[in-house]
């Protein structure tokens, strides 16, 4: 992923298929996560930490830590290898912003592989944020910490580096 991209004003403003999916989502948050109550958000937590427990059987990841934080976010990190931040050619973005942004991600998302969704009803990482009112997305890879972050599901930049890490792995806080 290239650090000098476009700026980031209007960014949001060219998804609007993306949005459709999102705002689907938000109108009708039980038909996704089965209900809006206490365990509507625990359904939010297991959807997440499934991404990781897949990277896990998959033989990657060895250490999963889920946070709640003292604002009541929610905090899931792993040490596996991290979702792939690489630009997707059809998309012109990153594979990480179409995990999180597009719903039922197709295609070559949908290969185990690519595989981010698991949970109860597969609905996938991009349900947890477009229910969100801010999340923000790290991924530890290659000596770098490439993050994106969201507002209802909206990505509000590309995403970009922001320091340097020995570490690897993906950080997820909603
Ligand atoms: C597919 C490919 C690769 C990593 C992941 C998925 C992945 C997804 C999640 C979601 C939460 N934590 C995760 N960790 C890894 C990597 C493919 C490659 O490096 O070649």
């Amino acid at each position: 992923m290239a650090e000098n991209q476009n700026p980031e004003e209007n960014y949001s403003g060219k998804n609007i298929q993306v949005l459709e999916g999102l705002e689907a989502v938000r109108k009708r948050p039980a038909m996704y996560i089965g209900d809006i109550s206490v365990k509507g958000l625990h359904h939010l937590i297991n959807e997440t930490v499934d991404n990781s427990i897949d990277e896990a059987m998959a033989g990657f990841c060895t250490e999963i830590e889920v946070t709640i934080n003292k604002d009541n976010s929610v905090t899931v990190q792993d040490n596996g290898r991290g979702i792939p931040v690489d630009e997707q050619p059809k998309l012109h973005k990153s594979a990480l912003e179409v995990v999180m942004t597009i719903l039922h991600a197709g295609g070559k998302f949908n290969k185990s592989s690519y595989k981010v969704s698991g949970g109860l009803h597969g609905v996938g990482v991009s349900c947890v944020n477009a229910l969100s009112s801010h999340m923000t997305s790290q991924v530890f890879r290659d000596g770098k910490i490439y993050q994106q972050e969201y507002e209802e599901g909206k990505a509000l930049y590309p995403v970009k580096v922001v320091a340097t890490t020995d570490l690897r792995g993906t950080r997820q806080q909603f």
